[in-house]
């Protein structure tokens, strides 16, 4: 029998403060009607941006026995969505989660959280870019930011790249293994600064892009926020580009209801003051096919 709600493992870090990833995934997808399964990568005091000094506790040596009591349980998932791992060797606890709880064909979801603005978060090193590089190949669909997408390819970080680059980095992250690649803040350049979310479907072979305003400012956890909102919003049965354009107005929402109000980036958007957005529909759609 089908279940009554969608349900979703995610397996994040848990950040008491700051608002980024289980702080934000959980209260998306919960209020997009979906069940989330937290399967805690690391819990911190903050996130790792802005922050100095953060408590980190690594539960690498606990998240088998966690998964081995799911796994008892033989409970099964609509997805499976990672995010920020707490070492390299969860690439491979990840891995096999994806192989073990893949019976009923979870749509897989990898964020594969490492760096932002050209640079890797601190807990981040090379080893970890390479544990990412094995996992995508086992996601459906993968959401880099520009610089994750230029720490997997080995490319330089530049401050612009043209349409013709960008889906060319697309297609070679989907070579990997993912059918859906999407590459979000891309830097449009130009007069009137912008910023996009590029994708590739490889089994349609289109291209999509939603492009929005660029407000000079930056938020730890509107990775995450997007993410969340794309995959609920896929969940629930949207097209691909419906489920970007609403990540993007989502995040366009909670940055706008955010930045006029004076207080440290670094606490993340004011998520509470638009969650209930996400109960609507999209109503003024703006993707477009390249
Ligand atoms: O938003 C990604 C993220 C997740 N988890 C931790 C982080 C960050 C980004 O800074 O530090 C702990």
């Amino acid at each position: 029998m089908k279940r009554a709600v969608n349900r979703v493992a995610a397996i994040h870090d848990l950040s008491g403060f700051g608002r980024a990833s289980l702080s934000v995934i959980i209260p998306i997808l919960s209020t997009m009607g979906i069940q989330v399964c937290p399967v805690p990568t690391a819990v911190l005091s903050t996130h790792t941006s802005g922050y100095k000094n953060y408590c980190f506790v690594d539960l690498t040596d606990y998240m088998e026995s966690y998964i081995g009591h799911w796994k008892e349980l033989n409970i099964e998932f609509d997805s499976i969505y990672s995010g920020f791992l707490g070492s390299a060797r969860q690439a491979d606890i990840v891995s096999s989660f994806i192989d073990d709880f893949s019976g009923n064909k979870p749509l897989i979801v990898v964020d594969p959280v490492l760096g932002d603005n050209g640079r890797l978060y601190s807990t981040m090193d090379e080893k970890m870019v390479q544990k990412m590089r094995t996992l995508i190949a086992k996601a459906d669909l993968i959401t880099p930011n520009y610089t994750e997408a230029a720490f997997l390819l080995g490319e330089d970080y530049k401050d612009s790249i043209n349409e013709e680059e960008i889906k060319n980095w697309l297609l070679k992250l989907s070579e990997v293994g993912p059918k859906i690649v999407i590459i979000t803040s891309v830097p449009n350049g130009g007069l009137h600064k912008k910023t996009s979310v590029m994708a590739y479907n490889r089994e349609d072979g289109r291209f999509w892009k939603v492009s929005c305003i660029y407000i000079p400012a930056h938020y730890p956890g509107v990775g995450d926020t997007f993410t969340a909102v794309l995959a609920g919003s896929l969940l629930q049965g949207d097209s691909l580009p419906i489920a970007m354009d609403r990540g993007v107005q989502f995040i366009t929402a909670a940055i706008r209801s955010s930045y006029g109000l004076s207080y440290p980036q670094r606490e993340g958007v004011l998520l509470e003051k638009v969650l209930s957005l996400l109960k609507m529909p999209v109503f003024i759609s703006s993707y477009e096919i390249l």
